[in-house]
Order: structure tokens, then C-alpha cells, then sequence
């Protein structure tokens, strides 16, 4: 069952929520509502065990909402951004896995809200920029911290410099999706990558999206240590006993 909200529209397919930015006149610039909601959803999830994020239109999301920013304060600012944080952390940390599927623009904030998913596919007519320079202002999604993770500080300074555009298939070189598709064929397949995660275990599912960036930020000593705990966690569920088992049954 379809239920609309203002700015996201959530569509539950069990086991999969798709949820979709649905401000397509402004580009699902991100406002204040549409950024509120996504948290929304992500704090108090539904019964799901794979989101598929895709944007209305023809452009994934133009990124901070610049009608609402101009009057802004410093001190607003602050705030602002440190909202963002607080909902795309909720994604990034939230309770399972997230395919984003873009087409067209992913650019400021939408760069930055589809660096927050785990996997992100990208139809042909994607690209990916980082126009604050040309824009006057800065990173304030976690993009200074997730983007440089995935492409490099020197990539996304580069881009911010000179307000280049990476198209999907450089996006895939530089690793910043993991998959290129044919134009229309994004969403199908971002569903079957969805259908494919939501086929794991799901405790190993949050071991993989909750420890693997962590452990990425440790020592190698901590890191080493960290792994071994998650391991033994995971291993030790009767969900995992009983899918080596089945394994060694000869289930495949
Ligand atoms: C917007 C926004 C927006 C479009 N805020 N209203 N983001 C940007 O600097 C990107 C700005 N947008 C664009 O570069 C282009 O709109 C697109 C390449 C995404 C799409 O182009 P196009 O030709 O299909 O659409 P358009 O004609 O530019 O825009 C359609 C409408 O959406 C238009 O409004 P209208 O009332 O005149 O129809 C635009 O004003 C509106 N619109 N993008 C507000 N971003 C927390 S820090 C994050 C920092 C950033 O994200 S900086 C990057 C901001």
C-alpha cells in the first residue's frame, strides 16, 4: 500500500521499503520537511529489511534547498547542517541497508545523501558535482567526511574547485557508485540488488553496515580486535548455525 507523505513517498513491498524523494518541480531539492522526514522514517522504521532510495523525475536530488538557505545565520547554518548530520547518520547507521538509485542530478546534498546509502546505482544519465564553491558555500551533509571516504580528499576538493562533473560511468572509475545501468533500468535493479541483501541474515547485514566503516576508522590494532568480536557475535547466532548448515547440506 502506497502512503504519500509531503516530500518522500514510502511504498512498502515486504521486505523492501521504496522510498522515493517526490518534490520533482524543485528537483527534490532537499528543504527542511523533505530532510525531517527522511530521518523520520529512518528513526522509526518500518518492518523492512532493504530501502531502495530513488528520486521522482528526472534528476535524483539538487541537493540543499537554496530558496530556504539564503536567509540563514551562521548560527542557523550550524544547526542546519549539524540536522543533516543527524539524518543522514540515521541512514547511514540506521537499522538496514540502503540501495540508492540515481538518475540525472546528484549534486551538493544529493551527492552527499546518496554517499549516506550502503550501495548506489547509477542510471547512465547520472552525474555527480559539488558546486558550493560556485555557490559560496560549503560542504554540510557529511560530505567532507563520507565523500572524501569514498573518492579522496584531493577528488572532491578538485571537483569543488572547479565545479567539475563526473558522469556515471567516471563515477563508477572513481568508485562512487558501484553499478552503471541503462537509463529506466535503475530502480528494477536497484530492487533485485534490494530482494539480494534482504536474502542475508539480517543481524550479519547490520554487522556489515554498522562495524565495517568503523573498523575502517581504527588502528589496524583496534580493527583487528574489533573484527574478531563481530565475528564471533555473528557466528554464534542460531540463524548462522543454521545457514552453514544448510550450506554444508548442500543448500545453495
Ligand atoms: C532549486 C534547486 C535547489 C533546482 N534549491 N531550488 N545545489 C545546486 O547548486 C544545484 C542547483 N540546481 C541545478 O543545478 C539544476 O536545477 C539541476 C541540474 C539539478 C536541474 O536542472 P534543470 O534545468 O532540470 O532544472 P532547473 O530549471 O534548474 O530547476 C527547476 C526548478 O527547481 C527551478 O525552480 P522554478 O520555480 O524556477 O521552476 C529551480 O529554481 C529549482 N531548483 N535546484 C532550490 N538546489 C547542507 S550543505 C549542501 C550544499 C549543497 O547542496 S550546494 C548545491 C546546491
Amino acid at each position: 500500500m502506497p502512503s504519500a507523505a509531503s516530500r518522500v513517498t514510502v511504498e512498502i513491498d515486504p521486505p523492501i521499503a521504496h522510498l522515493r524523494l517526490d518534490r520533482a518541480p524543485k528537483r527534490n531539492a532537499l528543504d527542511d520537511a523533505t530532510v525531517a522526514e527522511l530521518k523520520a522514517f529512518f528513526t522509526a522504521p518500518p518492518d523492512v529489511r532493504a530501502v531502495v532510495l530513488d528520486g521522482a523525475g528526472d534528476h535524483f536530488c539538487a541537493g540543499l534547498d537554496l530558496a530556504e538557505h539564503v536567509a540563514r545565520t551562521a548560527r542557523d547554518v550550524t544547526a542546519h547542517s549539524r540536522g543533516w548530520h543527524a539524518a543522514f547518520d540515521a541512514i547511514q547507521f540506521g537499522p538496514f541497508p540502503v540501495v540508492a538509485v540515481i538518475r540525472g542530478a546528484a549534486v551538493g546534498g544529493g551527492f552527499e545523501l546518496a554517499a549516506a546509502a550502503h550501495v548506489r546505482v547509477a542510471e547512465r544519465s547520472a552525474f555527480f558535482g559539488l558546486p558550493e564553491g560556485q555557490r559560496g558555500i560549503f560542504l554540510g551533509g557529511g560530505g567532507s567526511v563520507r565523500i572524501t571516504r569514498l573518492i579522496g580528499t584531493s577528488r572532491v576538493l578538485e571537483m569543488m574547485l572547479t565545479g567539475r562533473r563526473y558522469s556515471a560511468v567516471d563515477a563508477e572509475r572513481i568508485g562512487a557508485v558501484h553499478y552503471v545501468v541503462d537509463d529506466g533500468a535503475g530502480l528494477a535493479f536497484g530492487m533485485q540488488l534490494a530482494r539480494a541483501i534482504a536474502g542475508n541474515a539480517a543481524h550479519s547485514n547490520y554487522a556489515i553496515m554498522q562495524a565495517l566503516p568503523r573498523i575502517a576508522e581504527m588502528t589496524p590494532a583496534e580493527g583487528l580486535f574489533a573484527e574478531a568480536m563481530t565475528a564471533s557475535l555473528m557466528a554464534t547466532e542460531d540463524e548462522s548455525r543454521e545457514r552453514i548448515a544448510a550450506f554444508l547440506g548442500g543448500k545453495r
